[in-house]
């Protein structure tokens, strides 16, 4: 299997961030990607190549351009401001304040693209982010040329981003903006299935109302977790997408064995839904010694993983997301692409 990636995804490199009451070292850092290239190479996956450049074009197909915007002149607004840190967000039009002011303070506008104070924007984070999108677009074109699989090995990750808001660590939705790409260029039924420890909000708000999108998800149960307002199990989509979204929120503590129904049902809906492409995204922060994370998957779970997404018998891209327990890091990812590839 090919990896997709490019060194100027490593650019967001952010010192810290808000968790737990505290400023503490950022967990989302480029560490996580050369972990993954590391263990890549010394397995032999396949070649490592670099993503295309794209035009704005398609993350425009999924977020709004003004967000798009947004990100792209940020820096210049931070530090025109006098800032020169990282930002984070601290204030956002909750219920009873107005959505529609057209606040031009760069602490306003920070709220209102934004879910959270958790996630560091710095100075190379637009190019890094477009980078990681280019990334997940050059999987879907592999995909669309007649690949059977590829790996966008994205850095920053993207599933918590939404269609006009940045948070969880995630800038541009990868998995979203190439499940779209597929449908753009030729392919009429896209699932994701996202494995990621964190319900994958940005990409289930993202295609909710659509039926040519299903979007699975498994993930610790959101009423302990974040991102806490979205993943329930009641949730099955709205519209014309009535049906096509499936949420598995799981207990803290869930392990390979607990973990094993929700995965046999995931694969269920997707045998009958029958995509032409599958967009697994792809976090490694079910592992055990995750920092952030509750979930008890050991190592060689991620080989069952990946043999089991291998029987659902679909063209298939990995878009990277969490994953912070950095030194088994590469390990872990490498298991599931191994053990999918068989
Ligand atoms: N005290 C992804 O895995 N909150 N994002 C962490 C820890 C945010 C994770 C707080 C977790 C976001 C892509
Ligand atoms: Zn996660």
């Amino acid at each position: 299997m090919k990896t997709i990636f490019s060194s100027t995804q490593l650019a967001h490199a952010p010192a810290q961030e808000i968790s737990d009451g505290k400023l503490k070292p950022a967990v989302e850092i480029p560490g996580r990607a050369e972990m993954v290239l590391a263990a890549l190479k010394d397995r032999q996956v396949g070649d490592i190549i670099e993503p295309a450049e794209f035009p704005v074009r398609p993350l425009h197909r999924v977020h709004a351009p003004d967000y798009v915007g947004f990100l792209e002149t940020f820096w210049d607004s931070w530090t025109a401001a006098g800032r020169s840190k990282e930002a984070f967000p601290f204030v956002w039009p909750i219920r009873s304040l107005r959505q529609d002011t057209k606040v031009e303070h760069i602490d306003g506008l920070l709220g209102r693209y934004s879910m959270d104070a958790g996630t560091p924007l710095g100075g190379n984070t637009y190019q890094a982010a477009r980078a990681s999108a280019d990334t997940a677009l050059t999987g879907a074109k592999m995909l669309l040329d007649g690949e059977q699989s590829a790996f966008a090995l994205c850095r920053p990750p993207g599933h918590h981003a939404g269609y006009d808001f940045f948070g969880g660590y995630c800038f541009f939705n990868n998995a979203a903006i190439a499940a779209q790409y597929l449908r753009d260029y030729g392919l009429h039924r896209v699932a994701i299935l996202d494995v990621d420890y964190h319900h994958g909000n940005g990409t289930q708000s993202l295609f909710y109302d659509r039926p040519d999108v299903l979007f699975l998800s498994i993930h610790a149960d959101p009423k302990d977790e974040y991102p806490y307002f979205l993943g329930y199990a009641d949730e099955t989509g709205e519209h014309a997408g009535t049906g096509f979204t499936r949420n598995w929120p799981l207990p803290l503590g869930t392990d390979w064995e607990a973990y094993t129904p929700a995965l046999e049902e995931a694969c269920r809906w997707l045998l009958v839904y029958k995509p032409e492409a599958l967009i697994v995204s792809l976090g490694l922060d079910c592992y055990e010694k995750d920092p952030i994370s509750g979930f008890k998957f050991v190592s060689d779970d991620f080989i069952r993983l990946g043999q089991r997404l291998a029987k659902v018998g679909v063209p298939t891209l990995f878009v990277m997301e969490g994953g912070y327990a950095i030194d088994a890091l590469g390990t872990n990812c490498v298991n599931v692409l191994e053990g999918f590839a068989g």
